[in-house]
């Protein structure tokens, strides 16, 4: 198996892999973790606001939660705005979740020709590395949200986690997040306070949501794309 990270979506080159990984740890791959952990239908995942407002105006209403943030704070007239906390099993089983966020839908679109796509948070990063050993893909791209066009140190702690349990480090990002990942394990929180995303989302008040997103293998969840776009449990039982 041949691994490599990229650290945001500007950087995956040209070509298809045999199974790409969204990854954006704070926070939109631990929402979407969690609210197909909840139950939720599905995750319909959109880079732009009216797009999704016209995609979610089909369903049902009474079906439908929209999720979104710009810079941290949630969109005006959305359900929520992009925290793990309002995804509990009483507010998403069976529901389908619009989600528009700055950078992590971005990344989902990048790669959504892959055969095969997942999401992955360091909260289910156990479940996707099982997975993917599983499958014995030859090439694997885990690719980083960033911040805007940037690198992101939470992103590509995670990609570590991902490179240590799968081997096959096939560019020095992955050997460079793995030895991240490794120095760092036992301090997520730590290392996510540092973060400029982590930063930011602490003077927002939000220390809770990251501390949730640095607990590893805490919620099982196998977020899959179903078509372009909209991601769904892959795990059952
Ligand atoms: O950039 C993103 O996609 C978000 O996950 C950012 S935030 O943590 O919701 O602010």
């Amino acid at each position: 198996m041949q691994v490599s990270v990229f650290h945001t979506p500007e950087l995956v080159p040209e070509g298809r892999p045999a199974c790409a990984v969204a990854i954006d740890v704070l926070r939109a791959t631990s929402t979407i973790a969690t609210a197909l952990a909840n139950g939720a239908a599905a995750v319909h995942v959109f880079a732009d606001l009216k797009t999704l407002d016209a995609a979610a105006n089909h369903y049902p209403q009474d079906q439908v939660l929209r999720g979104g943030e710009r810079d941290g704070k949630q969109v005006e007239g959305f359900d929520f705005g992009n925290s793990p906390f309002f995804c509990t099993r009483e507010r998403v089983a069976d529901r389908h979740i619009f989600m528009s966020t700055t950078n992590g839908t971005r990344t989902l679109q990048r790669i959504s020709h892959a055969p095969v796509v997942l999401t992955a948070a360091l909260i289910n990063v156990a479940y996707v590395a099982e997975f993917i050993r599983a499958q014995a893909f030859e090439t694997v791209w885990l690719v980083g949200s960033g911040w805007q066009g940037s690198f992101s140190l939470e992103d590509t702690a995670c990609a570590g986690a991902l490179v240590e349990q799968l081997g096959g480090a096939a560019n020095d990002e992955a050997v460079a997040a793995a030895a991240l990942f490794d120095s760092w394990q036992d301090d997520l929180v730590e290392l996510f306070e540092k973060a400029s995303h982590g930063q930011r989302l602490l003077k927002l008040g939000l220390l809770d949501d990251i501390v949730y997103c640095a607990t590893a293998n805490s919620v099982r969840s196998l977020p899959c794309q179903r078509e372009p776009g909209v991601l769904v449990q892959g795990l059952t039982g």
